[in-house]
């Protein structure tokens, strides 16, 4: 027996962010939620999994029209089999004004009690309870019942879990030892949007599947639901299963080692491309950071609009699904060079001062006669020393970058 769990849907929600790039064509963005849930639909029909779970946040708040409920209606008939679902705080029983008669296969869990549905043939029970409004602030699952012995039990919950709350608000939180301590044999959680695991390693999982697509530069990476395969009442797989129709990248790029712009247009180039592969052919945004101690610094800073260009350019070399979504600059300019040069003017003034006078000359050139008259005449490629002030002055000026180079520490 499969079955398959998501959350945070989100339907019909719009992408963020994108206002400023118009370049993105709009079959790229447009319904990206609803071609998400019906690739969902799609793998739970492809696995031919006994139920769906949908742990909260199906819908994004109030629906703009009753097309958001007709799609999802839709696509429960196309499921063809039950599909059990809790309300979480964007979908709370009173946020939702709107509703639709939804086909026989959908159950909804209750908000005003902790409700089980079971699956007799199956011998699956599942524990659940809709958020009533949008701020629950006590711990739902204190009020969940007993496992039915003997039963695969499963409990669905809509839950900040542990998570100190920052990104996600906390809502119905509850201590992962407490979750344990149930009994159950899965924990299908909703609300947190990048995918966790939370339970130690051996007990029954506690999962959040993350969110099914992402929706702006901070929902990064591969989304998707959680495939899980039981047998005689034990899970032998759980796997993440992608469900998103477009990704969103961060990338970070130390740009420190290039010596100048082509180069560091082209370490973006090779960086696009990674990422191009890893997307298996979804379309990208993503947002490009250049970060590091670079020669660039100036260039870059100075015309951003320039910089911006060349990324994206460099972006749709690799493919013409790759999008950028912005460009941080947040480079710093080499330790200060201007200042070690400046540093560096009364010794380099005294050298070079010192060779003008003709007393210093004259004893470096005598040195360099007695030198001369050492090297045997049959060496081949025979080196000669400086033996006249014009050849003296244009070895001085060599010897002071070698002498330069070596005080910085970086190569002639
Ligand atoms: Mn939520």
């Amino acid at each position: 027996m499969k079955f398959l769990h998501a959350a945070d849907i989100h339907l019909d929600s719009p992408l963020r962010g994108l206002a400023a790039h118009a370049h993105i064509p709009r079959e790229v963005t447009d319904d990206c939620t609803r071609r998400a849930f019906a690739n969902l639909i799609d793998l739970a029909i492809a696995e031919d999994v006994a139920f769906l779970i949908i742990a909260g946040d199906l819908y994004d708040g109030d629906w703009r029209d009753h097309g958001t409920g007709l799609f999802f209606a839709r696509e429960m008939r196309r499921l063809g089999r039950p599909c059990y679902l809790i309300r979480g705080n964007h979908d709370a029983q009173s946020v939702i004004t709107r509703s639709l008669i939804l086909p026989p296969n959908v159950r909804e869990f209750s908000s005003r009690t902790t409700e089980t549905f079971r699956l007799d043939d199956l011998h699956v029970a599942l524990h659940g309870r809709s958020f009533p409004d949008r701020a629950v602030p006590e711990d739902l699952s204190a009020t969940y019942p007993a496992p039915r012995p003997g039963w695969f039990n499963i409990g669905v919950l809509h839950t900040s879990a542990e998570d100190p709350g920052g990104q996600h608000a906390r809502y119905a939180p509850c201590a992962v030892e407490s979750l344990a301590a149930k009994g159950y044999d899965y924990w299908a959680l909703g609300h947190i949007h990048q995918r966790q695991e939370l339970h130690r390693k051996g007990d029954a999982p506690i999962v959040f599947p993350g969110n099914l697509q992402g929706r702006h530069a901070c929902e990064i990476g591969a989304k998707g639901a959680t495939l899980v395969e039981v047998e005689h009442g034990a899970i032998v797989s759980l796997r993440h299963v992608d469900c998103d129709v477009l990704r969103w990248e961060s990338l970070t790029l130390d740009v420190a080692p290039v010596p100048d712009l082509p180069d560091l247009y082209r370490s973006v180039r090779f960086a696009l491309e990674v990422a191009r592969d890893a997307a298996e052919a979804r379309p990208l945004i993503v947002r490009l950071t250049l970060r590091g101690a670079t020669l660039c610094h100036a260039a870059l800073i100075a015309d951003r609009v320039q910089a911006e260009a060349e990324c994206r350019n460099a972006a749709e070399a690799v493919s013409d699904k790759i999008f950028l979504e912005k460009l941080v600059i947040e480079t710093t300019p080499l330790p200060d060079r201007a200042a070690h040069a400046d540093d560096l003017a009364p010794l380099r003034h005294a050298f070079f001062a010192a060779l003008e006078t003709s007393a210093v000359q004259d004893e470096l050139l005598k040195d360099f006669q007695k030198m001369d008259g050492k090297i045997p005449a049959d060496t081949h490629d025979r080196p000669r020393p400086p033996l006249d002030p014009a050849a003296l002055a244009a070895t001085a000026a060599e010897a002071w970058a070698i002498a330069e180079a070596a005080i910085r520490g970086t190569p002639p």
